[in-house]
């Protein structure tokens, strides 16, 4: 019965871990919508966006072809309203490197008529690094984070 205890302990642990682990990674050169999809409408950027942790000093990159998609960054009421005639910077070339310079909230929607209302938005948090250093620290923090996360688990296969 004990024995029983303890295994079900340690599988709702590691479950708990491995979900840890998953729910964001962090980017540093962050492409929207990779590796499964892109700046497009297929791609769900909502789901990419929350799955991912954006650092001051990482870069978010966008790809697309510019026959079909821009990139434009909005005021949050504009990404709301979905509102294209007044964006803070449009990139229309192709492409759209962002140095996401400083803590906040950036806001980026496609200013091709219907897009953004079918979802090609995507809003970026930019939370403070937890080192407080810079972002070339993000590789050493996922590092840590995963000697922490083989430590915590050596620690419940030994309860
Ligand atoms: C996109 O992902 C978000 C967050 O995971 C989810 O809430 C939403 O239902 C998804 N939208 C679609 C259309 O699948
Ligand atoms: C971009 O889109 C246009 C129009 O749909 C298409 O003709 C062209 O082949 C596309 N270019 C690339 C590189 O996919
Ligand atoms: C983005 O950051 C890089 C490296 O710090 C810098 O060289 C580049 O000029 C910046 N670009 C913009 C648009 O601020
Ligand atoms: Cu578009």
């Amino acid at each position: 019965m004990a024995r029983m205890v303890k295994i079900l302990f340690q599988v709702v642990a590691l479950v708990a871990i491995a979900e840890l682990a998953m729910s964001e990674k962090t980017c540093s050169i962050c492409t929207v919508g990779a590796p499964g999809g892109s700046w497009n409408l297929q791609t769900n950027l909502t789901h990419w966006s929350e799955s991912n942790i954006f650092y001051p000093g990482d870069v978010l990159i966008f790809s697309y072809n510019s026959s079909q998609h821009n990139v434009l960054e909005v005021t949050k009421a504009d990404f709301d309203s979905c509102t294209a005639t007044n964006p803070i910077a449009a990139h229309t070339d192709g492409s759209g490197v962002i140095n996401l310079s400083a803590v906040g909230t950036r806001y980026f929607i496609c200013g091709f008529t219907g897009h953004c209302a079918a979802g090609q938005k995507v809003q970026i948090n930019v939370v403070a690094s937890p080192t407080g250093g810079s972002p070339s620290n993000s590789g050493i923090v996922s590092v840590t984070a995963g000697a922490g996360l083989v430590a915590g688990l050596a620690a419940i296969l030994a309860f």
